[in-house]
């Protein structure tokens, strides 16, 4: 979880100084999500993620030093620098791309689902998504086909209460999204999106009942992230109250953790080294590689 902290911190100074183009999604304050989620997960189980999507694919296990190249722009980046933040992937760690159109990544997911039933080896796809995208029709439409065919997909709703500045209250006629699974004879559940162990566990039992060929389940996590919905934005606006980000920085993932585990100070110290480095090294790794020429933007391209 500190790795992602770090690597979203430098994403942001980055971001800021101008050396990085284009949107940037920071999932600050939501990284018990991924790393509870990736935990449960086997290297050739795959996840399918969405533009807030750094903490998933570090949690997946994507390259760090090739997945700053791709923020900077350089020719060593994950996707070559086409991508950006927005569109990370890295097959080779069963990461099958970050998608920025919001829904989109849920038909993809059943997708998966079905070729990984027909592939008979006992993989799953995980998907993740927003309280916003559980409104798209793609969501309602994906949880239903994979329920009927009984395909192997966790659906994974990151509940972080608002879609850009929307509360979900306003968009969303249920209190638990996770209620919606219902409707579509799977189970639902709602946990702690602040506590990785609460995670990991649901996502272990979601995910064996797909590797037993059960079928797919509703994950909802109530979480919340601590930065404005795109880099840029402030972290307060005229839609949500310091007093409230104050109340769930509170209970910041990483302290929440930090409570459960109790590492002494020489552990912490020890992470912090080791995630420093591995900051240090990604960034000198990307700075170093030659930016992506504008001829070959092209190449790789299929639409
Ligand atoms: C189909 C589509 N509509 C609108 C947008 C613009 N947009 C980008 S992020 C976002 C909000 C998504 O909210 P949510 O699903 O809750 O995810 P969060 O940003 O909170 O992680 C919107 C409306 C988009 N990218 N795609």
């Amino acid at each position: 979880m500190l790795r992602i902290r770090r690597f979203e911190e430098k994403t942001d100074e980055l971001f800021m100084a101008g050396r990085i183009k284009g949107a940037v999604h920071v999932s600050i304050g939501q990284e018990a999500c991924s790393v509870g989620v990736c935990s449960a997960l086997n290297q050739d189980d795959a996840i399918l993620t969405t533009h807030r999507g750094h903490g998933h694919s570090i949690a997946k296990g994507t390259r760090l030093n090739e997945m700053m190249a791709e923020l900077l722009g350089k020719a060593t980046g994950l996707c070559k620098a086409r991508g950006g933040s927005m569109h990370i992937a890295d097959i080779s760690k069963g990461h099958y791309g970050a998608h920025s159109i919001v829904g989109a990544n849920m038909p993809m997911a059943a997708g998966m689902g079905l070729a990984f039933q027909l592939e008979g080896k006992g993989r799953v796809a995980v998907v993740f998504f927003g309280d916003g995208a559980s409104n798209q029709g793609s969501f309602h439409e994906s949880l239903n086909l994979c329920a009927i065919w009984k395909l192997p997909v966790v659906f994974f709703c990151e509940n972080n209460h608002y879609a850009v500045s929307f509360h979900v209250n306003r968009s969303t006629a249920v209190r638990d999204i996770s209620l919606r699974a219902q409707s579509y004879n799977a189970p639902g559940v709602t946990v702690d999106g602040m506590d990785v162990m609460a995670v990991y566990e649901a996502t272990r039992e979601a995910v064996a009942r797909a590797r037993r060929g059960e079928g797919p389940s509703l994950i909802e996590a109530k979480t919340y992230r601590f930065f404005g919905h795109s880099r840029g934005d402030p972290q307060f606006g005229p839609y949500r109250t310091k007093e409230e980000v104050e109340r769930w920085r509170k209970r910041d993932p990483l302290i929440v953790a930090e409570k459960m585990f109790k590492p002494t100070e020489a552990e912490k110290k020890a992470i912090q080294a080791e995630v420093d480095k591995e900051m240090a090294t990604a960034i000198e790794f990307a700075e170093k590689s030659p930016d992506a020429a504008l001829s070959s933007a092209l190449e790789d391209v299929y639409a």
